[in-house]
């Protein structure tokens, strides 16, 4: 049978957030759709604190079990993370599926998955968030598929069933890092390859991929295969992927389109995409995509630094892309910054201009650095001595060691050299 679902959302009133309820349950609408549930009522009660025993209180309780009933209605999804104990005792009161924002967002990255890392990932991330929840569970494990028994978990079952989840998590935690070795050693070639690197990091559908598809459309040798995917629904994007750019003026970078973010992402996909993620760490400048059309971009913008600051990624060089501003009447609405330009991905809007400030940003980077030249490379010190501004020299029996402030493109040609 179709999913026809309720969203129950608790306004937490006293607490200070930068969404509103609202908004927050409109993106929870957003994301059952794109799970495949078709939504026929919202409902959100305004309460200091959490019930305990069922989230939201008594009486909001009986509201949503006529609500199921009068409209046919066979799945509750809640706005937060619930208890396995609160799981259970609300399928009891409200005798339908309950589930919580973080498994549907689970849920749909079980669907985009395609990648065996990806695969990997998301399963990491359900059978940390079933852990605790085992309890409340049991009727559900089944549709998991992890190979879980079906029945209803007495004492002993759930024991055994937290040991083989527990030896499952080990196993996919160990085939991550053999593909994240992997992974390294394709990035030491890339570092080797003396080129930049660029990420594009965003909130979910704020157009990363589609910027990435514009800027290769730059390419030299415009190769139209290489286009990444890009949708309009949440999670387009589940696979890092790496373009190379070639533009005019011997300018080339790598590009990497990413994974997008979403208010309360759940941690357990936070932990499980960090390997992916870490790409961003590496990289030698963020472009910080932001869908400007959107009323809400300025707590998109805000989360998606609260996720850059949980990966390390806070200090990177960054640049705020305003996207979408074909969809904008009032353009001057937005902020501006020197950190910032105002673009189109999709109608090609300002896309050189953005070229240009990447490039500024990449060129313009200054590093303070040691590096060891070899004696039989000579000829290297005095070019250094040309193009970059040399700090101290000492001489010992490796060679030449130079403690130098280089421009970002020098930087990474002479990497090789660093110690
Ligand atoms: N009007 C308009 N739509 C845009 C623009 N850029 C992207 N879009 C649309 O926004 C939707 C999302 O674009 P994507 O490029 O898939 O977004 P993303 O940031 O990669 O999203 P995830 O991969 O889900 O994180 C698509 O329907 C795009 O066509 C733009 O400049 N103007
Ligand atoms: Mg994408």
């Amino acid at each position: 049978m179709e999913n026809r679902a309720i969203l129950a959302g608790m306004n937490k009133t006293g607490e200070v957030t930068n969404i509103t309820i609202e908004e927050s349950m409109q993106e929870l609408e957003e994301l059952a759709k794109a799970a495949g549930v078709e939504v026929v009522a919202t409902t959100t009660q305004n309460r200091e604190a959490v019930r305990a025993a069922t989230y939201l209180g008594k009486g909001k309780i009986e509201e949503i079990k006529s609500i199921c009933e009068s409209m046919e209605i066979n799945l509750v999804i809640f706005n937060d993370e619930l208890s396995g104990s609160q799981i259970r005792n609300l399928e009891e009161i409200l005798e339908v599926d309950v589930i919580d924002r973080t498994s549907v967002i689970l849920d749909i990255f079980a669907r985009r998955a395609k990648t065996n890392e990806a695969k990997l990932q998301v399963e990491l991330a359900q059978l940390k968030y079933l852990l605790p929840r085992l309890v409340g569970m049991g009727k559900k494990l089944s549709r998991l598929g992890a190979g879980i028994g079906t029945r209803g978990p007495g004492e002993t079952k759930l024991e055994s069933d937290r040991r083989h989840i527990l030896k499952k998590i080990d196993l996919i935690k160990e085939r991550l890092k053999d593909i994240k070795r992997v992974r390294s050693v394709q990035r030491t070639k890339r570092e080797k390859s003396e080129i930049p690197i660029v990420a594009l990091v965003g909130y979910t559908n704020s157009g990363k991929s589609t910027l990435m598809n514009t800027l290769l459309k730059k390419n030299e040798d415009c190769d139209l295969e290489k286009q990444v995917f890009a949708k309009d629904m949440p999670f387009a994007t589940l696979e890092v992927s790496l373009r190379r750019v070639d533009l005019e003026e011997n300018f080339s970078f790598i590009l990497i389109d990413t994974v997008g973010f979403i208010s309360k992402l759940p941690h357990y996909l936070v932990e499980a995409f960090k390997s992916t993620l870490e790409e961003v760490k590496y990289a030698d400048l963020l472009v910080h995509v932001i869908d400007a059309s959107n009323e809400n971009y300025v707590m998109q913008k805000e989360t998606t630094n609260k996720v850059l600051a949980e990966l390390g990624a806070e200090d990177k060089r960054k640049i705020h892309v305003f996207n979408k501003i074909d969809k904008i009447e009032d353009v001057c609405e937005i902020p501006r910054d020197e950190q910032s330009i105002n673009i189109s991905a999709q109608v090609g809007t300002n896309i050189d201009a953005l070229i240009d400030k990447i490039r500024k940003e990449i060129e313009g980077n200054v590093v303070e650095t040691n590096l060891l030249i070899p004696h039989n490379e000579g000829g290297i010190i005095s070019k250094l001595h040309e193009e970059a501004f040399v700090k101290e020299t000492t001489y010992s029996e490796e060679g030449v060691l130079l403690k130098v402030k280089l421009k970002y493109l020098e930087y990474v040609k002479h990497k090789k050299y660093e110690t």
